[in-house]
């Protein structure tokens, strides 16, 4: 149903007829109406969803000058280049929702919107461009094969050709410990380096245990989230903990143990108060992040000013044209 026949339609009827739509797992498109709250939790979502895929190109990028071959430059740099792609696929379904991007990227640099926990951590050393793929790309794949079937039909095409490129860099990272793995004592020392230091923050990824939760009812009401966040994490430490034994890295949580009557792993504590720290600002490099991100948006002022003059003029001379 569209916004024309809306204006003629009761708002209870319009609310009925949305909560059955997505209780029959329709997928609702931008011109179709929706309440105000389904609306605001998509932009909440999709945009730190956005925000975290560019932010999280700082961290490898820091790596692309002293990668250790040619070879692991281009990949390191398609990658990244990938990720910037991402978050303008999700920018570009989040504008859909009547949000322009310039008030997102305020919203991001005010501190009203988050990005991922995960951004906020150091990479020290080439194992952890190895971690970040294996780890947080596998990670944001297990959460994002999920909302491939979110009910928001922008977010979930975005979401189909996103997990498609997810895969390879999962596996490129990987191959990076795998290679490590295979090398020198150092080597290998550097690697189960890395997995200790990223192992727990990827896991607080998927957020907060399904209990303290707060925007995981209407998420699942809305059909938005098809798999609570625990749930997800579970997933993701059922399908890693094989890979890491496989190439003889040891996860770093002494509690963890395979569970044979449920068929997967019982895992140790997270540490919450870690994750609000760092999700509030208070992380190793969140400041340093932030501060970068603002730079660049300013110094790229011009091109963006540029881009806008180069489209009104070609406006104006279709207009004179007609
Ligand atoms: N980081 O009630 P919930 C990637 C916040 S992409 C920061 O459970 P929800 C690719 C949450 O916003 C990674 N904050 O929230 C890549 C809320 O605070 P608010 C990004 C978090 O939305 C790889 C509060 O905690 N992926 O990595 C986090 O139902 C390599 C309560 O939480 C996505 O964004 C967190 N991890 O569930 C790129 C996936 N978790 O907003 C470059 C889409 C929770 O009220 C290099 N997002 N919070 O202030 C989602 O699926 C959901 O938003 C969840 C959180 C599951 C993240």
């Amino acid at each position: 149903m569209g916004n024309d026949q809306s204006t003629m339609v009761a708002p209870d009827e319009l609310l009925a007829r949305f909560d059955a739509r997505t209780a029959a797992g329709d997928a609702i498109e931008a011109k179709d109406w929706m309440p105000d709250a389904y609306r605001k939790h998509l932009v909440r979502q999709m945009s730190q969803h956005a925000h975290s895929e560019v932010i999280g190109m700082q961290p490898e990028g820091n790596w692309v000058t002293r990668a250790p071959s040619l070879r692991a430059k281009q990949i390191l740099l398609a990658k990244i280049q990938d990720e910037g792609g991402h978050g303008l696929y999700l920018y570009s379904a989040a504008e859909t929702l009547g949000i322009s991007r310039d008030e997102m990227i305020h919203q991001l640099h005010s501190g009203k919107a988050k990005y991922s926990n995960i951004f906020n951590y150091p990479t020290l050393n080439w194992a952890d461009i190895g971690a970040i793929g294996w780890l947080v790309d596998g990670a944001a794949i297990v959460n994002q094969v999920s909302l491939q079937r979110t009910s928001y039909g922008p977010y979930s095409r975005a979401m189909v050709r996103i997990c498609k490129e997810e895969s390879f860099h999962q596996r490129q990272g990987y191959e990076i410990m795998t290679y490590m793995m295979r090398g020198t004592a150092e080597q290998r020392e550097m690697a189960q380096d890395a997995m200790n230091r990223w192992w727990w923050p990827s896991l607080m990824m998927f957020g907060p245990h399904d209990g303290d939760s707060p925007h995981s009812a209407d998420a699942f009401k809305w059909k938005i989230k098809r798999h609570t966040n625990d749930e997800l994490r579970q997933k993701f430490i059922d399908k890693t903990v094989p890979q890491a034994e496989l190439i003889g890295l040891k996860v770093p949580d002494a509690d963890l143990k395979w569970n044979e009557e449920k068929q997967s792993y019982t895992y140790g504590k997270i540490n919450w108060d870690e994750f609000h720290r760092v999700i509030n600002g208070n992380g190793p490099c969140n400041k340093q992040r932030m501060e970068h991100h603002i730079k660049v948006h300013n110094d790229g002022a011009w091109v963006r000013e540029a881009a806008t003059a180069y489209k009104n003029k070609q406006n104006a001379q279709k207009t004179n044209l007609n």
